[in-house]
């Protein structure tokens, strides 16, 4: 098997960072290209700073590292320090990173790079607000039949919302940059709430990852424990979901996942609703299904994988 061809686009956030972790850890089965950083859980100064921590501390500083959009296609931005923290990666006491962003913006790297390889063999992994998929697609709408697969951290239908009471934050904060992506033509894989609201790191898990010993699970366990008190207060759960890293593991072992191929649409206009994903479960219209929306995991299997790649790194 090669390695498939991934660009991350992305706003870490703690969970976005152990999403990353684990790609950099399965050069096997992911080959990571760059990584483009967009306004989201924090503002774009703080994500492009997030991203190039942990790249160092996965100790991977070649991979160049986009700063992108600053704010929305066509709203202010929300952020969610709220949960994050202040810094975005609160938690662990990582230090500021030497490498620096790569020149160039983040959306001409998006373009160049899916013109610069064979059609069908870059996939875009969005583990934020969909603004720079969005705008690339929109400035070189060329790239779009490029693109091998979407594969996103976004949207609920059973799990409804979490920013909001009918929406997932990424979805929320850009729903037009949604829009624009659910309707590509493209083949998407969403990684929903309904699926990553099973991805529960658990105390036994969040001790497995400290007792990794090295620098990546021990700052995996610490950045569980910071967003592990507000998604305890939250939900009342068991531990607190691991969102991003569903993505990038989805890529390493699909099976893990499973899901149904419905239509998905944005709601852009109601101020109720605004960022729903409105996915036709149920098959109650006939509008063309547009993604794989994901609904359930082995979360055992996937907080093995998570566990033996950390240990790599
Ligand atoms: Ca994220």
């Amino acid at each position: 098997m090669t390695a498939r061809k991934i660009i991350i686009d992305t706003d870490p956030g703690q969970d976005d960072a152990v999403a990353i972790l684990l790609a950099l850890a399965s050069p096997e089965e992911i080959d990571v290209l760059g990584i483009t950083a967009v306004a989201g859980n924090v503002p774009l100064a703080l994500t492009a700073k997030n991203a190039r921590i942990v790249c160092e501390l996965a100790g991977h500083t070649e991979v160049p590292v986009y700063a992108g959009c600053d704010r929305p296609l066509t709203r202010p931005l929300i952020t969610a320090e709220h949960v994050h923290g202040k810094t975005g990666l609160d938690g662990p006491d990582l230090p500021d990173p030497q490498m620096q962003l790569t020149g160039g913006h983040a959306v001409d790297f998006i373009i160049d790079t899916l013109r610069a390889h064979d059609p069908g063999t870059v996939t875009l992994c969005p583990l934020g607000p969909l603004t720079n998929i969005a705008t690339a697609f929109q400035k070189a709408p060329d790239i779009v039949e490029r693109v091998q697969e979407i594969v996103l951290m976004g949207g609920a239908y059973f799990e409804v919302g979490n920013i909001t009471p009918t929406a997932e934050f990424n979805i929320h904060v850009d729903p037009e940059a949604a829009d624009v992506v659910f309707k590509s033509g493209r083949p998407i894989v969403v990684m929903s709430l309904d699926v990553t609201h099973k991805a529960l790191v658990t105390k036994p898990r969040n001790d497995a990852f400290r007792a990794l010993g090295n620098k990546a699970g021990i700052a995996t366990a610490q950045m569980t424990d910071f967003f592990e008190r507000f998604d305890k207060n939250k939900y009342g759960s068991e531990g607190a979901p691991l969102h991003d890293p569903c993505v990038t593991a989805y890529l390493i072992r699909p099976e893990l996942f499973s899901g149904r191929h419905v239509n998905v649409e944005i709601e852009t206009t109601s101020e109720l609703t605004l960022g729903m994903t409105v996915a036709d479960w149920w098959g109650v219209t006939d509008r063309k299904p547009n993604a794989l929306f994901v609904g359930d995991l082995d979360a055992d299997g996937f907080f093995a994988l998570l566990t033996e790649r950390l240990a790599r790194l």
